[in-house]
């Protein structure tokens, strides 16, 4: 009975999505693999200014809980950072894709990601049915990190480490609280703000804190919504599916690189840490979380043993 109740919301949902018969078995074939399990989802910064996208954003974290998968959602901001910033005429700077966060920075990060994004996203995804609750790594302890220590080779060759400020590193995720708003129906909405040992404020990198929440529950699958197509190869081409061993070959031997890099050692770290697959996917597809879930093709690279 419930079967047919949720192969009847899928084909409705699937018509208005336009989409054949075929393709409904095949997505049906996908549900069982995530029905009942946890997918973590990281909504970036460049993704959101897109109004109508957004909306489908939101459509699909809804869709996928009537379809009985627990959604947790990670957002990023980092382009809205930078315009309050701008405002506020405060300079600021990145060392590899991390903005180097002095305490006037992390107090603009803050209010940004856990105010105004935060609850612009709870807001849409409730628009659409859903009971979101936004959150942020620094409610119930949701993320202690630690100051991150970043190093980097230097010109002459020696590892230099650098101060990026009150930029975290996650250690410890409080699962249990998202164990329990999941288990009550909530989705939860989480800012990418963790809470030091002493009480600080950190800003973490949001791919970094969608992967540790994904690890820390043992999520079925960590999706990176982004703005490009996914991994591509050595000639440009959208690599579906890769094993950590080839991405890290991949990094290694430069074919990827810049702000893909991060992502991917996100989706690998995540993957040898027992989430089942951590997929790149293109944010612009339309529905493309549910394209990535339910279909064979998917929207991006799939990271998976
Ligand atoms: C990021 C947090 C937001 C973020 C920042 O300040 O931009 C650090 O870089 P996106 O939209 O995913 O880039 N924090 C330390 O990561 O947002």
């Amino acid at each position: 009975m419930l079967a047919l109740l949720l192969l009847l919301l899928l084909a409705t949902e699937a018509l208005r999505m336009s989409i054949s018969g075929p393709q409904i078995y095949e997505s049906l074939s996908h549900f069982g693999m995530h029905a009942g399990k946890t997918v973590v989802v990281k909504y970036g910064g460049h993704a959101m200014s897109d109004e109508a996208a957004a909306r489908c954003f939101a459509q699909d974290i809804v869709l996928l809980q009537k379809l009985g998968v627990r959604p947790v959602v990670v957002h990023g901001g980092g382009p809205q950072i930078g315009n309050l910033l701008s405002r506020l005429n405060v300079s600021t700077s990145f060392v590899d894709g991390l903005r180097i966060t002095d305490a006037a920075t992390v107090e603009v990060a803050e209010m940004v990601l856990s105010g105004t994004i935060n609850k612009q996203i709870a807001a849409a995804i409730s628009a659409e049915g859903g009971h979101a609750l936004g959150l942020s790594g620094r409610d119930d302890s949701l993320i202690v990190a630690e100051r991150l220590l970043k190093e980097r080779r230097g010109d002459d060759g020696h590892l230099e480490v650098i101060d990026l400020g009150f930029v975290g590193e996650p250690k410890s995720v409080n699962a249990a609280l998202l164990v329990r708003l999941l288990g009550q129906d909530v989705i939860p909405v989480v800012a990418p703000i963790a809470t030091g040992r002493n009480g600080e404020t950190f800003s973490v990198n949001a791919d970094t804190a969608a992967g540790a929440v994904a690890q820390a529950l043992g999520a079925s699958r960590l999706l990176l919504l982004t703005d490009v197509p996914g991994v591509l190869d050595a000639r440009k081409n959208l690599l579906e599916a890769i094993t950590p061993a080839s991405a890290r070959d991949l990094i290694a031997d430069g074919i990827v690189r810049g702000g893909m890099i991060p992502k991917l050692q996100t989706a690998v770290t995540a993957v040898n840490n027992g989430v089942d697959g951590a997929a790149i996917v293109d944010g612009r597809v339309p529905h493309a979380v549910l394209l990535e879930l339910f279909s064979e093709k998917g929207a991006g690279t799939l990271v998976s043993s």
